[in-house]
């Protein structure tokens, strides 16, 4: 096992792996850019080191000074969290070409999940679903207007280099296709550098229903159940639950088994999550595979009773994940509270935290790097809090969500607690029957009632 992990992120994600390594007896290094110098992550760590200003691109995106970091500091493996270099195959590629483990898959998983037509082509080798669309990415415009025609419209032009929303547009009729197609194309090799896309049939309002698995390299590969992820706006997830309140025990058991199938393509290593969008039928069609912990890790690991960040260390250290078969017990709610103003299009609001009240009782977790008199710096993601909560069933999670976002007092800056408080009287979400465009199109937040 490690002596001693770098944490190559910031904030509660770097304070959640922190958390591990001490529970396992392992040391812990910081990396912080000055704009963070006062955050949790920095004080909780053993060691802490300032590598740069506040701009990621000058700080935890610059890989000669993380390198650096560990190297003064003797760490023997890296551990990215998410966002920043947690799924760069050139991070994953210098780190062990410095004898540093990095915690997460190699090089060329990373690749070949990250190259999304790569990536759904490997899926379809394994008897993963996939949605009916073209063969991988088109060449020309004729090619790519006759597999539309074939496949029917609405169909989505995507790029091979997106992912998460970036890089797609939809088309509704046969004559807007030439002009969208370009664009995509074109938006593509701006945004990427790589303007090859793929066609797939549109599917109408789904779910986006996730699974966790996670792998050795004793070719063990485990799932972990579903995340419910359809509540999201402008493609950030807003409150994410396990289990989804629609899964059956065979859709969850070919789900997962189709999730195994894709994590054993590639020989996976560590957590990571397979991404589906579901059909009202639930059928479901693999869309993405993220090669990292996410940030909705936590309701997994309140209803089967497990670190996911202690199992990603073990792997990484060529141990053997758990592979007892996971039973899931309950029911878990993950309500991310961000520094935004709900009232004004959810425009960031950071600052000074005058006053920082965290919710507790039973089965209630805050994972936060934040605190009464912390100053949130406006260069990075506005997320200062995940609140977690579990019960037996949906309905009392329900409620106990209710009560801890009651308790939670946040002053000096804006927050999304009041849209979750609304949220959690609104008729869709008690219902369970909601998708992917229902907060958008269909939930409507007020304002005046806070
Ligand atoms: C789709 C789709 C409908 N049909 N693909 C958006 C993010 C990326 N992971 C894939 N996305 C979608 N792909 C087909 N063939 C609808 C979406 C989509 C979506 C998916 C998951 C969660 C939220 C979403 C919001 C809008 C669109």
């Amino acid at each position: 096992m490690f002596n001693k992990i770098l944490i190559a992120n910031r904030g509660e994600i770097a304070l959640r792996v922190i958390r591990t390594c001490k529970e396992m007896g392992i040391k812990s290094v910081a990396v912080y850019s000055t704009a963070d110098k006062h955050s949790l992550h920095v004080k909780f760590a053993d060691e802490a080191v300032c590598i740069g200003p506040p701009p990621s691109k000058d700080s935890y995106l610059k890989i000669p000074s993380i390198l650096a970091a560990a190297e003064i500091t003797n760490a023997e493996a890296i551990h990215p969290g998410y966002g920043f270099l947690a799924e760069n195959a050139e991070f994953s590629r210098i780190c062990s070409e410095h004898d540093l483990k990095f915690i997460g898959p190699s090089p060329e998983m990373i690749r070949t999940m990250g190259d999304k037509a790569t990536a759904k082509a490997t899926m379809i080798k394994s008897n993963v679903p996939v949605v009916p669309g073209s063969d991988g990415i088109v060449n020309t415009v004729e090619e790519a207007e006759i597999i539309a025609k074939e496949i029917g419209y609405p169909v989505i032009i995507k790029a091979t280099a997106g992912g998460g929303g970036r890089g797609m547009r939809l088309v509704n009729e046969p004559e807007n296709f030439r002009n969208a197609y370009n664009t995509c194309r074109n938006e593509a090799m701006a945004c990427f550098g790589d303007d090859g896309v793929y066609i797939e049939k549109f599917i109408l309002n789904p779910r986006h229903i996730e699974i966790q698995i996670l792998g050795d390299q004793h070719g063990n590969v485990v799932h972990l159940g579903e995340r419910e992820c359809s509540l999201q706006r402008r493609h950030q997830k807003i409150l994410e639950e396990a289990p989804s309140p629609v899964m059956t025990p065979e859709v969850r058991e070919k789900m997962g088994q189709a999730a195994i199938n894709a994590g054993k393509a590639i020989n996976y290593e560590g957590a990571g999550t397979v991404e589906f969008i579901v059909d009202k039928d639930l059928n479901f069609f693999f869309m993405e595979m993220n090669t990292r912990i996410q940030v909705e890790h936590p309701v997994t690991e309140e209803i089967v009773f497990c670190d996911l960040v202690k199992e990603q260390i073990i792997a990484a250290a060529g141990g053997k994940i758990s592979t007892k078969p996971f039973k899931i017990r309950g029911h878990a709610i993950e309500c991310r509270i961000n520094a935004e103003d709900p009232a004004h299009n959810f425009r960031p609001s950071p600052g000074t935290i005058t006053s920082f009240n965290i919710p507790g009782g039973r089965s209630v977790r805050v994972d936060t790097h934040a605190y009464s008199g912390y100053e949130i710096p406006p260069n990075y993601d506005s997320m200062i809090a995940k609140l977690i909560v579990s019960a037996p069933t949906r309905d009392e999670a329900i409620k106990r969500m209710k009560r801890a976002l009651d308790e939670f007092v946040i002053e000096g800056v804006k927050t999304t607690i009041p849209y979750h408080q609304q949220l959690m009287d609104d008729p869709g979400f008690l219902s369970g029957d909601f998708n992917t465009q229902y907060l958008e199109k269909s939930f409507n937040f007020n304002p005046d009632i806070i």
